[in-house]
């Protein structure tokens, strides 16, 4: 057989195993065994040097657009072979994406922070900015320069959590307030929410519980300023038709001072349990800054003048979610804390 005869049936060969081939793989084997360094097409292109110039000539060139044929026929079919294997991939990953996902346990807020939320929000929609300070305080912040003397029944070691390196568990958020006038001059006007400690626990107190506090400072602030804010702030937690009424009372740091009683949320007013008969719910306490606190914090009573109050956020949620016992609060039982998911 002469040169170009096997080139021809070296031809047919290639076509028809190229034609057979199955894969990628045995794609690449054939493009070796026929066209690679050690291929049959080069070993056939080795006996050329025994022909004369022209048939040398002749056979080169049949041999080289045997090649260029080849190469081009392995291409096509490799592109086909790559569809088929994508393909097939897809066939065997096939997801189902109708079937219901697995169900995510979503957590949601505990009810004393999304009181707190809620009373901050309103507060901030008034104009005031958000103020914290630090849960361990020294005395000088948390007592003496809220008018708080030594001697008085607040600091009582029954009251406080005295620490070993002689500060204390803040007892209210109060000192907030005092370290923001002690950096910040008037106008003023801040809320402070936070965690506070006080040594008590029955059904209605906790050692630790949650309270906002308040305090507006300008020149002309009155009595009349403090009503107001108050009462929008209870009409958006109670609604436009809760009865609201001011009673003196006494503060060491504010003066005059006063609570506030809401009608009973329970019974509207009737008297029951929940307010003790009474048709009325304590719900804050409030007062103008005393002119002591001033001086403390180095502010002129004689030009400003300010409003303060302070309510406890656990006496709201317990109103608010009819809850009797502040302890269902933080005993962490799931089936309790289950009751609020959604709200908020
Ligand atoms: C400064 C000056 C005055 C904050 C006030 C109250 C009245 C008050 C209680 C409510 C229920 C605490 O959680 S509770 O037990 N608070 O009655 N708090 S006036 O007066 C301030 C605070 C800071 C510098």
């Amino acid at each position: 057989m002469d040169l170009k005869q096997e080139l021809e049936s070296l031809k047919d060969e290639v076509i028809a195993q190229i034609n057979n081939a199955q894969d990628l793989e045995g794609l690449n084997k054939i493009r070796v065994e026929f066209l690679g360094k050690k291929g049959k097409l080069k070993s056939i292109l080795k006996t050329l040097g025994k022909l004369s110039p022209e048939e040398r000539k002749e056979i080169g060139q049949i041999a080289n657009k045997l090649k260029d044929t080849l190469e081009q026929l392995i291409k096509e079919k490799e592109t086909v072979l790559k569809e088929k294997a994508l393909e097939q991939q897809l066939k065997n990953e096939q997801l189902d994406i109708t079937l219901p996902s697995k169900w995510i346990k979503a957590g949601s807020s505990h009810p004393v922070i999304s009181t707190l939320i809620e009373i901050t929000e309103i507060f901030k929609s008034m104009g005031f900015s958000v103020k914290e300070g630090p849960e361990i305080e020294d005395e000088k912040y948390n007592f003496d320069m809220l008018n708080i003397p030594k001697d008085h029944p607040a600091r009582d070691m029954q009251d406080t959590f005295f620490l070993n390196n002689g500060k204390v568990l803040r007892t209210h958020t109060s000192p907030v307030q005092i370290r923001t006038m002690l950096k910040q001059k008037p106008p003023i006007s801040i809320v402070a929410p936070g965690r506070v400690y006080r040594k008590d626990a029955d059904p209605t107190h906790s050692p630790m519980f949650h309270q906002i506090e308040g305090l507006l400072v300008d020149k002309n602030v009155t009595f009349k300023d403090l009503k107001g804010v108050l009462q929008i702030f209870l009409e958006s937690v109670f609604g436009k038709d809760i009865p609201i009424r001011f009673r003196p009372s006494y503060f060491p740091f504010t003066e005059p001072s006063a609570e506030v009683d809401i009608g009973c949320t329970v019974c509207g007013g009737e008297g029951c349990r929940v307010c003790k008969g009474t048709g009325w719910l304590e719900i804050l306490g409030c007062g103008m800054v005393d002119p002591n606190v001033f001086k403390a914090v180095n502010i002129d009573p004689d030009i400003y003048s300010g409003f303060a109050f302070g309510l406890g956020i656990e006496r709201i949620a317990m109103l608010k979610y009819r809850i009797t016992d502040i302890r269902l609060l933080f005993t962490n039982d799931i089936r309790f804390n289950k009751q609020f998911k959604g709200i908020r």
